[in-house]
């Protein structure tokens, strides 16, 4: 069966993004409002700003100087768990093998020959938000490549593959049940997952070859799905007839959260999967007289966004850029008159389209869980009004 989202992502991959925009500008003002700090004056900073100086390798994203509805290639944050491998497109091929009727060897000439396809989509590490000084690892890129179904259509899976495993080219020693083993990284998904029209292996980022610390010569890309599931540095697409158990799928970025069943607690396991309903305040500008909070919100169809200060009554924020498709973020806006001078907190929560509402952190999916994955509740920040 259909649901909602499917066929709202079937009609923008068909339209080309004008009938998913149709749907998000419902409720904005026509008018894009500019999110450019020179245009909304005085910016006045978070108090409870973190240390991120262990974190300089990820490049975070400085939520107070975003400025681009795009984020530029070199702001990307960038996490890799193994090495980095430095590849060179002449020693490079994609292997498509196991249980397929064609095995292919593709080489990046190949790949960019077959039909183009392009998306905008915020990438979010299923760790960000997971603890105070790791709340910038996301980003919102435009990704080029081709249609991985397509792919494996022309490689014909055989009647008993059921999962599809992308391995990427870096590696590291694990250590498992005492057997010590170099490991490449690799995810996996179902059949009926890959072949997502969405789903994309990807060569270029913002209209250039992807750099190397994001995967050239190629990645996967995989709106919807956190992070981890987008596999850079790809080298083999393998069909298996087993579900897959590496590290990335069942040891780590596993989710534990309890479960309460009547009386009885269940610890539930699960591997991070698709993203959530999210949303933070990204900065707060000063212009005649007035403050004006700006923020984000992506991980699915935003309907609302809204915003609470000091812990009082929600009030609806304004879209100032729509989503581009549910893959996307929006920015919103709302504007405040400061309170009283002082410290104030200032917390969002957005709402999607099948009414889920991002959780508080006092809510049980995300009180009661143990792990620091898929961190989406509610976000306050700290700030001190009256000094302008
Ligand atoms: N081959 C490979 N792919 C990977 C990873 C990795 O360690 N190795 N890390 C994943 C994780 S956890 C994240 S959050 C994203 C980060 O993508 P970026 O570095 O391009 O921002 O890449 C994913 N793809
Ligand atoms: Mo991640």
């Amino acid at each position: 069966m259909d649901t909602h989202a499917d066929i709202d992502r079937r009609q923008w991959l068909v339209q080309g993004g004008s009938a998913f925009l149709g749907l998000a500008l419902l409720g904005c003002e026509a008018e894009d409002v500019p999110f450019l700090i020179g245009d909304q004056g005085e910016l006045i900073p978070w108090t409870d700003s973190p240390d991120t100086g262990a974190m300089s390798q990820v490049n975070l994203l400085d939520w107070e100087n975003l400025d681009s509805w795009i984020t530029p290639t070199s702001d990307l944050f960038r996490v890799g768990h193994y090495n980095r491998p430095v590849i060179q497109e002449s020693e490079w091929n994609l292997v498509v093998d196991g249980l397929v009727k064609n095995p292919l060897l593709l080489t990046l000439d190949e790949l960019r020959s077959r039909p183009k396809m392009e998306q905008v989509f915020t990438l979010e590490c299923a760790g960000n938000r997971g603890f105070s000084s790791f709340i910038g690892a996301v980003h919102n890129a435009k990704w080029i490549g081709t249609s991985l179904a397509s792919v494996l259509e022309e490689a014909g899976i055989m009647d008993d593959g059921i999962e599809v495993v992308f391995w990427g080219s870096d590696s590291g020693q694990e250590e498992i049940r005492g057997n010590n083993v170099t490991q490449n990284f690799a995810r996996s998904m179902s059949i009926e997952d890959a072949m997502d029209p969405s789903v994309m292996l990807c060569y270029e980022v913002n209209d250039q070859p992807l750099p190397n610390e994001h995967g050239f010569p190629l990645r996967l890309i995989a709106p919807g799905w956190y992070g981890v599931a987008n596999v850079k540095w790809l080298k083999k697409i393998e069909l298996r007839d087993s579900r897959f158990m590496g590290k990335f799928m069942a040891r780590d970025y596993v989710t534990l959260r309890e479960e309460k069943v009547g009386e009885e607690s269940v610890w539930m396991e699960s591997s991070v999967g698709r993203t959530r309903i999210n949303s933070v305040p990204a900065k707060v500008t000063f212009a005649d007289g007035k403050y004006r909070v700006h923020g984000a919100a992506w991980g699915s169809v935003v309907s609302s966004v809204e915003v609470s200060v000091d812990g009082g009554d929600w009030r609806p924020a304004q879209i100032s850029r729509p989503q581009e498709s549910e893959y996307s973020w929006a920015f919103w806006h709302m504007d405040w008159d400061g309170g009283s001078p002082g410290e104030h907190t200032i917390t969002s929560r957005a709402t999607d389209v099948d009414g889920r509402v991002q959780p508080a952190p006092s809510d049980p999916s995300i009180a009661l869980k143990k792990t620091y994955w898929e961190s989406n509740g509610q976000l306050t920040r700290r700030i001190v009004t009256g000094d302008q």
